[in-house]
């Protein structure tokens, strides 16, 4: 019966989303519609909106306990990176924003060690909840990833780690902060400030100097959840200060069905592969696309 398993798609997602104030279920009803068109209007002024308080309270322990449990099994992977996630350029000064190369030390778990009862999977995988990002960033369908390491990750930050200043490749990225350090750890950005038309080397090279009039500082908390277009935001995520770690969970979607990274992607930032990327390997992949670092 078609209208029963509505109901039950519908009533998964409760309890673990603050439905009263994030309709997710409902789309096309008039709170639906309006939390969309407030979200893209932030989105194209910022590129960025944060729905505070998307898990309710309720839920936040549980939701803390999930990536406390799964946080051990983070492969870290130490990478010099600049904010191109490129190669330096000898032509440059080395004050340059390409020569500016500095550590990533987070560590990532794979979605395969994420269960589909923990409450990150359910809402990621939920079609209400994937039907609302595609209508928050404007596309008509979304998918989840077809790669069981990439799909669904945890990205953890021990005392002293970082993520520096960088772009992303991926379109839009969707984390949800389940865990927050006791210092550290803060999200910052410049909106905004390459375009396809230019990269603005300039303004960068100041940003990484240190000037901080142009950066937004997100105060993220557990349940929180972020929508940005991290391709013309220059951003980065603090040192996190203090013993506690702090986790974000990522949900990775694409624009087509079936996407898988490359097997040298996974091998580089999980430590292993799927058996899709042995096979893949084998086979030889005859694609350009790749994920985001
Ligand atoms: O953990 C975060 O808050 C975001 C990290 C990030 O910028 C990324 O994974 O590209
Ligand atoms: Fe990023």
């Amino acid at each position: 019966m078609q209208a029963t398993a509505d109901v039950q798609t519908t009533n998964t997602l409760d309890g673990l989303i603050d439905l009263t104030r994030y309709p997710v279920d409902d789309v096309d009803g008039e709170a639906g519609r309006a939390l969309i068109a407030q979200c893209r209007r932030q989105l194209d002024e910022d590129g960025c909106v944060v729905l505070k308080n998307f898990v309710p309270k309720k839920a936040l322990a549980r939701l803390e306990a999930e990536t406390e449990r799964l946080s051990p099994e983070a492969h870290y992977n130490q990478i010099e990176t600049n904010p191109y996630n490129s190669a330096g350029d000898p032509e440059k000064p080395l004050s340059h924003p390409v020569n500016r190369f500095d550590d990533r030390t987070n560590g990532f778990v794979a979605g395969d060690r994420i269960d589909g009862d923990t409450i990150i999977r359910q809402v990621y995988e939920h079609p209400d909840f994937q039907r609302f990002i595609g209508a928050v960033v404007g596309m008509e369908e979304i998918h989840q990833y077809a790669d069981p390491l990439a799909d669904l990750v945890v990205n953890v930050l021990r005392e002293g780690c970082q993520h520096p200043w960088h772009y992303d490749t991926n379109e839009f990225i969707v984390t949800m902060m389940t865990r927050q350090s006791h210092g550290g750890g803060r999200f910052e950005y410049a909106s905004g400030i390459r375009s396809p038309e230019g990269e603005n080397f300039a303004e960068v090279e100041k940003v990484i100097d240190g000037d901080r009039t142009r950066l937004k500082s997100l105060d993220l908390q557990p349940g929180d959840l972020q929508v940005f277009f991290g391709r013309y935001s220059l951003h980065r995520v603090t040192p996190v200060e203090g013993d506690k770690e702090r986790h974000t969970v990522i949900f990775a979607y694409a624009k087509e069905p079936g996407f898988i990274g490359r097997p040298e992607r996974a091998q580089r930032i999980f430590g292993r592969m799927a058996p899709v990327h042995e096979r893949l390997l084998e086979e030889g992949m005859d694609r350009s696309d790749s994920l985001a670092d």
